[in-house]
């Protein structure tokens, strides 16, 4: 993390500071809903990695966006998974519950397209509603309330979660929007619920405002050009384990993994090897394609997307290896930076 900066809070209608905001969020919601594509969208970089294919997170990844009137730390999480329980999906299960401790404020992202069951198992984790007040003079008791009476005497939000109705874009009757609102609404006390698409960058702008609205006064905690705390390496990982989850069919992605083996940095060029683990013979035959020709797509598309992380050329080495159980030991994942 840097040293904070102070960023410029000047407001341009009457020369007062407006209160500076600074808050951690974090985004969850089952996989595929379009979690890491909104966070893209918002900090206005790939930070993220993003397929059709569930489980694509599988890290916590933080993305800033640094406003002259408030610093918006998101925490992407994984897709809170149902299937698959191994030990890194549990590991990634719990690393979501985690994230969910200590933030200001949550963004549930569920497809504007309708509640399925998955998503309830995203509700459940989400902080307790402060319950409504039974009558006026009653004092109410909130152990788990997560919202505070204000010090202005404004009402609180009932909660610090807003729901982002996900990929608009593709609903072909608007008119289901309507309908799906009120059901969402009646099933958790959200903060607000603001149906955005990503794609094509509707209603950012209004879930950051209602964002603001619920971060504490606080000074940045990250340089303001700085939009995420992975290292360059990380992300380049990331960027191979991508195009593998892009290029390839459904069976593959929850039994493979990419580390980085080489990095060779100078200041007009870098060298990277890249390691794609599987699990299976089968899957490495898979990877590699006939003639090599799936491998070498992945590394052209993968160096592409390096070259433009590193504004330099990249020489990309991929090699893949059969691991075993790599997803259920503890040791690997631990390597990989999957934590408990
Ligand atoms: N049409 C449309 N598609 C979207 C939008 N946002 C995301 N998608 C697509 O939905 C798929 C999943 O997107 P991701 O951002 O990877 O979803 P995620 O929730 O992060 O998935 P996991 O990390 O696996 O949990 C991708 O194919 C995206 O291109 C959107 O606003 N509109
Ligand atoms: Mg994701």
């Amino acid at each position: 993390m840097t040293i904070p900066r102070k960023v410029a809070m000047k407001s341009a209608a009457n020369g007062e500071a407006p209160t500076f905001r600074t808050g951690m969020i974090a985004i969850v919601g089952r996989p595929n809903v379009g979690k890491s594509t909104l966070l893209n969208a918002i900090v206005g970089s790939h930070v993220s990695i993003t397929s059709r294919k569930p489980q694509t997170t599988r890290n916590r990844v933080l993305g800033v966006l640094t406003r002259p009137d408030a610093q918006y730390v998101f925490v992407d999480t994984p897709g809170l998974q149902h299937r698959h329980r191994n030990l890194m999906t549990r590991r990634m299960n719990s690393g979501v519950a985690s994230a969910l401790h200590g933030v200001d404020a949550v963004v549930m992202v569920v497809d504007a397209h309708g509640w399925q069951e998955g998503d309830d198992a995203v509700l459940r984790l989400l902080p307790k509603p402060r319950p409504a007040p039974i009558a006026a003079d009653e004092p109410v008791s909130t152990p788990d309330a997560v919202a505070d009476v204000r010090a202005d005497g404004s009402s609180a939000p009932a909660s610090r979660v807003i729901l982002a109705l996900s990929k608009t874009d593709a609903l072909r009757d608007k008119g289901q929007l309507l309908p799906r609102i009120a059901d969402a609404a009646a099933r958790y006390p959200f903060a607000a619920i603001i149906p955005v698409s990503a794609a094509r960058g509707w209603q950012i702008d209004d879930l950051l405002a209602g964002l603001r609205g619920l971060l504490p006064e606080g000074m940045p905690l990250f340089e303001a050009d700085q939009i995420t705390d992975r290292s360059v390496r990380f992300l380049a990982a990331e960027l191979v384990r991508e195009q593998v989850f892009r290029l390839m069919g459904d069976e593959l992605p929850y039994g493979m993994a990419v580390t980085i083996e080489r990095w060779a940095e100078s200041p007009g060029r870098a060298v990277i090897d890249a390691l794609i683990l599987v699990e299976r013979e089968s899957q490495r035959a898979m990877v590699i394609g006939a003639g090599g020709r799936k491998l070498r797509e992945i590394g052209v598309k993968a160096r592409a997307g390096i070259e433009r992380l590193l504004e330099k050329p990249v020489f990309l080495q991929t090699h893949v290896r059969v691991q075993p159980g790599w997803n259920r030991d503890a040791r690997a994942l631990d390597q990989l930076g999957i934590e408990s």
